[in-house]
């Protein structure tokens, strides 16, 4: 049987406790992954067990519509496992009361960004999907659908498309506009949302860029979970937890965090409610967030690609991998000023060991995904900065030479440069074998570039790895 509202759930099971047929939409949210099942959902179902709010979310699937069927099957519902040497809990989460398939669909999606009881509309669609060009920080507008939304954009494609045509509709109705939540990994990233918005929102109508400018607020926020895509075990174990088949089970560490700006003119919920924490400033635990926890992330991936380790917990059982780990994550440290309210000593223990759970199944190939799109805020911005201090900035230059050691061994990438990485790696020369990945387009910041004896260690560390 698969789970729906119907379904009677075992005792000890966690469930909606509030009366899901009164839910109203309040948030659209693009990009109906599994970190947005595991993470904003997850608050604002806390605020919803709390307090009645009109808090519903429309979830948005930009382009697949799998998981929006499978929500239709399931009348909304999914379960969130949380695992941890303590044992398995399993929470099935009611907070979504719509979905779509934007591909699909578009004029349902248009008129939930028209309607003015959606107050908040979040995003968890990838680094690559904004098309941000790292080089000039604007609209990369090579990038297909950077360029579908310029030509057409009444119709629009990827999610820079949709918050302007949306704001555009609330504009012309003289509607409040909704406030915008940038949940990817990016650093800044609502200042970055909002930067292409307007660009998009200019190229099209400049009184409309202007009103944006004025009137939306496009807050910073800082989100926290590892969330492992799911697998059959995944099912298998939703299954057994729940005693009804469950397609979007996902699976999930204990640890939860989200630091947010405080700054939503149109109203939000009060996701302190699950632990969610407000700040004025959020740039500082972004920077912590990238630079400790993807940084080493980013390291530990492909450092697991060249020993053949599946799994981020196999590469932190091997105590020379772990220790690698470590000392990047002391590098990286050097590169952050305090961040308010954090032990970062504290914080790198607990990264180790969330690294380390053994209940929790991450494929290192999983986050070797698009790493060129997470190399700037991860490992170059912090390179930069370590060197500006004086430091030689060797950790970075470290992570940076077994990430290409990786793609050599694999001669594959899962990236949206993949062509230009393969021909990268076909022509290493002996003498210089980084020289063909500096020379790729906007990838590597001008004073990396320029820093000959930073691209050296480089080598040496492609050197030592492709010989390990
Ligand atoms: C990971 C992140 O896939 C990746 O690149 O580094 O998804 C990471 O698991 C999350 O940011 C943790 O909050």
């Amino acid at each position: 049987m698969r789970l729906n509202a119907a379904t009677a759930l075992p005792d000890g099971v966690d469930r909606p406790r509030y009366d899901r047929d009164g839910l109203r939409p309040g948030i659209l949210h693009f990009g109906l992954g599994a970190f947005h099942r595991a993470h904003q959902a997850v608050y604002t179902e806390a605020v919803l067990n709390a307090e009645a709010g009109p808090w519903g979310i429309v979830a948005v699937n930009l382009r697949s519509p799998a998981p929006v069927q499978d929500l239709q099957a399931q009348d909304g519902l999914y379960s969130v496992i949380t695992r941890s040497a303590e044992g398995d809990r399993a929470q099935v989460v009611g907070a979504t009361c719509d979905w779509i398939c934007a591909a699909e669909d578009p004029e349902a999606v248009l008129a939930y960004l028209a309607d003015a009881r959606i107050r908040v509309v979040t995003l968890t669609v990838t680094e690559k999907a904004y098309g941000l060009d790292p080089e000039t920080g604007a609209l990369d507008r090579s990038h297909p659908s950077v360029a579908a939304d310029i030509s057409t954009p009444e119709r629009p494609s990827g999610p820079i498309g949709w918050l302007v045509e949306g704001l555009r509709l609330r504009h012309e109705a003289g509607t409040l506009p909704f406030t915008v939540l940038c949940c990817d990994n990016l650093p800044s990233n609502g200042r970055v949302v909002r930067r292409l918005v307007l660009e998009l929102a200019e190229a099209r109508d400049p009184a409309l860029s202007e009103w944006i400018a004025e009137h939306v607020a496009f807050p910073c926020s800082m989100v926290d979970r590892i969330v492992p895509a799911a697998t059959d075990a995944t099912r298998a174990r939703a299954n057994a937890l729940l005693g009804a088949e469950d397609a979007m089970a996902i699976e999930t560490e204990p640890f939860i965090q989200w630091v947010i700006e405080d700054h939503f003119p149109a109203g939000r919920p009060d996701w302190q409610l699950g632990g969610a924490v407000f700040a004025e400033h959020v740039e500082p635990y972004e920077k912590m967030k990238l630079r400790l926890l993807n940084g080493s992330h980013t390291l530990i991936a492909h450092l697991g690609v060249l020993h053949g380790l599946e799994h981020v917990r196999d590469v932190m059982a091997v105590p020379e991998l772990a220790a690698l780990a470590r000392s990047h994550m002391q590098a990286a440290v050097q590169t952050l000023d305090p961040v308010p309210g954090i032990d970062l000593d504290a914080y790198m223990d607990d990264l180790i060991a969330r690294f380390a759970n053994p209940a929790i199944a991450h494929r290192n190939i999983q986050i070797a995904m698009d790493t060129t799109q997470k190399l700037p805020q991860r490992l170059l911005s912090p390179a930069v900065d370590a060197l500006a201090a004086g430091s030689d900035a060797n950790a970075f230059a470290r992570a940076i030479g077994i990430w290409i050691a990786a793609l050599a061994l694999t001669g594959e990438a899962n990236d949206p440069r993949r062509d230009e990485l393969i021909s990268a790696v076909k022509f290493m020369p002996p003498d210089d074998p980084s020289a063909s990945f500096f020379a790729m387009q906007g990838l590597f910041p001008q004073a990396l570039t320029n820093n000959r004896a930073w691209r050296d260690r480089v080598n040496a560390a492609i050197a030592e790895w492709r010989a390990a």
